[in-house]
């Protein structure tokens, strides 16, 4: 009887939704398409991407934590063109510290990646003669001016914890924006 009862109202329930349409349909896309405006405070939007400059020097660990905490990670540099646009601001603002940034190769020594995503770099911004994993410490990836006559901001490998003297500022990239778009019928 139970089990002919729930089929009832299985079958009235299909009936119904026969005669129904949606009174709503959502859509996802990628982006801020419409410029919506969002409080971004501390991000601060560089070429399309939201980062955050952490001004206190640290081991690479205790960057990654520090913008966990922030819900954003080290900074990823899937193009040329993103690592150009955040070197760019640097120099705008005048500053020549060192920023680590996500990129590794604490899991396979020689094999450089963004810790955040697991991809090769690809980018060609590396200082002449780096990666050079120097004295057989050098795992974690900053950007800065390398040399002594470095004239461009790059990217080279030191050791990952305060050794040798590796406490730097740090770079946070928040995660990409999506825009949900609601539609209802009313
Ligand atoms: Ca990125
Ligand atoms: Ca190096």
């Amino acid at each position: 009887m139970l089990v002919k009862l729930v089929q009832i109202i299985m079958l009235f329930a299909s009936f119904k939704l026969g005669f129904s349409y949606e009174i709503y349909t959502t859509q996802i896309e990628s982006g801020n398409p419409n410029n919506v405006s969002i409080h971004s405070f501390p991000f601060i939007e560089i070429g399309g991407g939201f980062y955050y400059f952490g001004q206190d020097k640290v081991n690479w660990y205790t960057g990654y934590e520090n913008c966990r905490y922030l819900n954003s990670e080290l900074v990823t540099f899937e193009t040329n063109d993103e690592f150009d646009a955040v070197a760019a601001y640097l120099v705008s603002k005048g500053d020549r510290s060192e920023h680590w940034t996500s990129g590794i190769d604490l899991a396979k020594t020689g094999t450089h990646t963004w810790f955040t995503n697991a991809q090769p770099l690809r980018i060609t911004r590396w200082a002449p003669n780096q990666p050079d994993n120097a004295g057989g410490r050098e795992h974690c990836i900053h950007l800065g001016y390398v040399y002594g006559h470095s004239t461009e901001i790059q990217l080279n490998d030191r050791p990952c914890n305060n050794d040798n003297n590796s406490l730097f500022k740090y770079v946070c990239e928040a995660p990409k924006q999506e825009t949900i778009s609601i539609v209802v019928w009313k």
